[in-house]
């Protein structure tokens, strides 16, 4: 539009497309939705988000334009985007009325996050951002300091943010947000998650996959998301995929993806509202109609518990309903400029981030600035004392039904604790330590299991995975609750539930966007994952971390369950996968992040494992990254000692070491992962029947953030507590799961650092055996005693013959794997000296079945 035309609905005027913008066919609606009053009160709404979308934009002084704009009233620097805020207030107007009139429980979700503008406007006009943030208030001062503190220092971010009331998407780095919809509306019956996806963010992976969601939300239970695809036809500078192909084809694709698109195209605002009052009105009653026939017929989907068993399943998807959706053409920074020094900027590229970039120097810009925002009139919008004439909220929903106050949007305020169970009633039993093998993740899996069966009736409780949760080993929970799958169900397939509980799809990205919009909605998860691709979502766990470090230091955030990571198959048993599958490196990734929100542990046994996931899954706040292997591996400790060494984080193993009473070590062998632990241990064995003078200390670390110093992470050991674990002095050798490198960063400040000597991952590895892995990567018990021998001071002369053997034993190794395919018996069935004294007497034990072999070295 003309900048200096003022703005109204009822002037209407033809949809001039511009060239090369194709506008969908815009019909006049044969029977108007809105009434005059209703088209009047939405459109002034409307105008009044935009005027105060762009004062955020450009003012500091002067908000309600009550004397001629000059220079001084103008920011210094304009930081924001123009270009998506019309379209998101346009929408969110829209909402606005269907929820007075649907008494509607609706949440928005805003994939172009970079309309903050949009948000803190639409928050402001409806009351919310006053009642949150007082100093704020609906009048001429509370206007003056939203436009003031918008972008500016010390004020409020540019996208929306944790500070945003009504948001659960950062919106910063596009992409989640139609997962993030998803994820909140599993288990909220009555529930629409307003989701509008900007067609620039339509182009990104994580969003192209996430339209498949709709196979998973069951209509019985779930609520419903309604995406809005706003096809304002550009990104920052390119137009966009979606708005230039043909309308078919988009069409096609949308129902392809299971929607029911309903098209809004056009520019003329009041033949726009009445079209998007329509189609907001089609899509709830679409919803309501779906829900209805789903919830009619409750015995087309099958009970809580009662799983369709291999082959019951009616062979069919009839009954997934094909979800309504609105496709919203509009002009990108619709309202604005038209044209800048000559050049179009409405309807284009353009008109992004800020429309007119010269006010404050160029005396035309800063004229055509005043003329815009003049447009919108603000003098009907505003009273005297700058509040919203009540007209404009007529629309406008109260209480929790505000979108900026909607309660789903603060998940904290309906988190409800999990009924957890006892981690003792799924320990293993460790009478002596080694003797019994365990798998850690199927010893989870049952306790997880149990977790889901005892939460099925507050249904808060969900696991995501990448089609993983079998090959993890976590199979009881699928037992306990099926998964969940909308599509079509055939004879041949095994567990697959419409009211499942787990939750795998192919798509990292997904199951991520998944749980953290369950979560940010106040329930609870866990999500499993092969270790190597985990790192698909390096980016996307970024952004919660922030938001949890922004939302932490807001009082009424209230806090929501824990970002639980179960990171597995990992790096040292993907010996049969191969170098592809061999990544410890998501570790080092959210070690960067914030101390206060980020846990790392790495649990030796399944009893370590059971206690550090009971402790996530009461935690609040946090990003959980649980390490833990899925293979037959010994479990060290009780029950008991489990937790107590799990809540201390770090310990001494006395049981594995050699030092006597009170006597300092001369060694310390320090382990954190399972692998390293075992093979720390059998190095310990090595030097205990070889060097039995030398003490040794073995201590394992189970929290790895205990590294850090108190002054760095929440969990930092104290230095006099580091150096009675550690020494100060004495040669520490190191087996860590993961890169080396991070450990010597956790310890750098620590005294003895330079007698630090870490072993772990060296990026070498392809299929071989799994004792080949830790050859590869000198992190063998062979050179892990022959780093001792290298270390301890005097040693070297003394062992030069057990220094030797371990060189040739390392030969003898290579020599082994070629000719046999498979490690040596020696090393694969190696046991710690206890459990190989107990086999002897415990005829059904693993030592006894396996042939209770000692580790031999032969030669020694
Ligand atoms: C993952 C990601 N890549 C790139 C960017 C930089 N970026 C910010 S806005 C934008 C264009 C977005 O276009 P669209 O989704 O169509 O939103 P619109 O402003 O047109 O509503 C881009 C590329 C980003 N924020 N996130
Ligand atoms: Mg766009």
């Amino acid at each position: 539009m003309s900048q200096t035309e003022p703005h109204s609905a009822d002037g209407p005027k033809p949809s001039q497309p511009e060239p090369g913008q194709p506008v969908l066919s815009q019909p006049e609606l044969s029977q108007p939705v809105l009434s005059q009053a209703e088209l009047a009160s939405i459109d002034a709404y409307w105008r009044a988000a935009n005027y105060l979308g762009a004062g955020q934009i450009y003012l500091m002084a002067n908000p309600l334009l009550t004397e001629p704009l000059r220079p001084e009233h103008i920011k210094p620097r304009l930081l924001g985007h123009w270009g998506t805020t019309p379209g998101l207030n346009f929408i969110w107007a829209h909402l606005n009325r269907a929820i007075t009139f649907g008494d509607l429980n609706m949440m928005i979700v805003i994939g172009p996050g970079h309309g903050g503008p949009a948000a803190l406007a639409n928050t402001w006009l409806d009351g919310s951002y006053s009642e949150i943030y007082p100093s704020v208030p609906r009048d001429a001062v509370g206007m003056a300091r939203l436009m003031r503190q918008f972008s500016f220092p010390g004020g409020v971010p540019s996208h929306v943010a944790p500070e945003t009331p009504g948001s659960i998407n950062e919106g910063g780095e596009l992409g989640y947000s139609l997962s993030h919809a998803y994820g909140a509306t599993f288990d909220n019956p009555d529930l629409i998650v307003a989701c509008v996806v900007g067609d620039g963010e339509a182009e990104t992976g994580p969003l192209a996959t996430s339209w498949h969601s709709n196979k998973f939300v069951n209509p019985a239970r779930d609520g419903a998301v309604l995406p809005i695809l706003h096809l304002n036809g550009y990104k920052i500078s390119n137009p966009t995929v979606l708005a230039r192909i043909s309308a078919a084809e988009l069409d096609e694709l949308m129902r392809g993806y299971g929607f029911r698109p309903i098209y809004v195209s056009g520019d003329v605002p009041a033949v726009m509202h009445q079209q998007m009052a329509a189609a907001v009105d089609d899509a709830i009653g679409q919803i309501r109609a779906i829900w209805d026939a789903a919830r009619a017929a409750p015995g087309e989907h099958s009970a809580h518990g009662e799983h369709p068993a291999h082959g019951e399943h009616p062979a069919h998807g009839v009954h997934r309903p094909a979800w309504p959706m609105i496709v919203l053409r509009t002009p990108k920074g619709w309202t604005g400029p038209a044209e800048v020094d000559g050049l179009p900027v409405e309807g284009t590229w353009r008109s992004h981030q800020i429309p007119l970039g010269e006010v404050r120097t160029n005396p035309a810009h800063l004229r055509q600035l005043e003329g815009w925002l003049r447009s919108y009139v603000p003098a009907e919008l505003f009273d005297a004392s700058g509040a919203p004439r009540p007209g404009l909220l007529t629309l406008v929903p109260s209480g929790d039904r505000r979108l900026g106050m909607n309660p789903h949007a603060n998940g904290g305020l309906l988190l409800r604790d999990l009924d957890l169970p006892d981690p003792h009633d799924y320990a293993v039993a460790v009478d002596v330590p080694g003797a019994g093998l365990a798998e850690a993740t199927r010893v989870l899996g049952s306790l997880l299991a149990e977790v889901m069966r005892r939460n099925l009736a507050t249904s808060n409780f969900r696991l995501v995975g990448p089609d993983e949760t079998e090959s993890n080993r976590l199979d009881d929970v699928i037992r306990a609750a099926g998964k969940t799958w909308e599509a079509e169900i055939w004879p041949v397939d095994v567990n697959l539930s419409r009211d499942g509980r787990v939750m795998e799809i192919l798509s990292e990205h997904t199951c991520e966007g998944w749980l953290e919009g369950y979560l940010l909605t106040g329930r609870h998860g866990f999500f499993s994952c092969y270790e190597a691709f985990i790192h698909l979502v390096d980016s996307m766990v970024n952004q919660h971390i922030k938001w949890l470090k922004v939302a932490r230091k807001l009082p009424w955030r209230r806090p929501i369950a824990s970002l639980n990571y179960l990171v597995t198959s990992h790096v040292w048993r993907q010996d049969h996968n191969g170098f592809s599958h061999q990544d410890p490196g998501f570790i080092d990734h959210v070690v960067n992040k914030k101390a206060e929100v980020i846990r790392v542990y790495l649990p030796p046994d399944a009893n370590c494992l059971l206690s550090v996931a009971d402790h996530c899954l009461r935690s609040r706040n946090l990003v959980n990254v649980i390490v833990a292997g899925k293979h037959p591996s010994p479990g060290w400790l009780s029950m008991d000692a489990a937790a107590l060494h799990c809540a201390r984080g770090v310990g001494i193993w006395e049981w594995a070491g050699s030092e006597a009473p009170e006597a300092e070590p001369d060694v310390v062998l320090a382990c954190a992962g399972d692998v390293p632990t075992v093979e720390v241990l059998a190095t310990a064995d090595i030097l205990h029947q070889n060097l039995p003078d030398l003490q040794v200390r073995v201590v394992n670390v189970v929290d790895l953030m205990r590294l850090q110093t108190a002054a760095e992470h929440p969990h930092g050991m104290s230095d006099p507590e580091y150096d009675a674990l550690f020494t100060t002095d004495k040669p520490v050798i190191f087996a860590y799961h993961g890169y080396p490198a991070l450990i010597h960063r956790l310890t750098y400040r620590r005294h003895g650092h330079d007698n630090l000597h870490v072993r772990g991952y060296l990026e070498e590895g392809t299929t071989t055996t799994p004792f080949d892995m830790l050859v590869l990567n000198n992190m063998d018990r062979f050179h892990l005693v022959m780093d001792v021998i290298d270390r301890v001071p005097g040693l070297g002369a003394r062992a030069a013959a057990l220094r030797q053997q371990m060189t040739d034993a390392r030969a003898r190794h290579r020599a082994w794997i070629t000719e046999h395919g498979e490690d040596m018996p020696e090393v694969a069935e190696w046991m710690w000296p206890a459990a190989r004294a107990a086999a002897s007497v415990r005829p059904d034990s693993r030592a006894r079945q396996a042939g209770g072999r000692a580790l031999h070295v032969p030669g020694l």
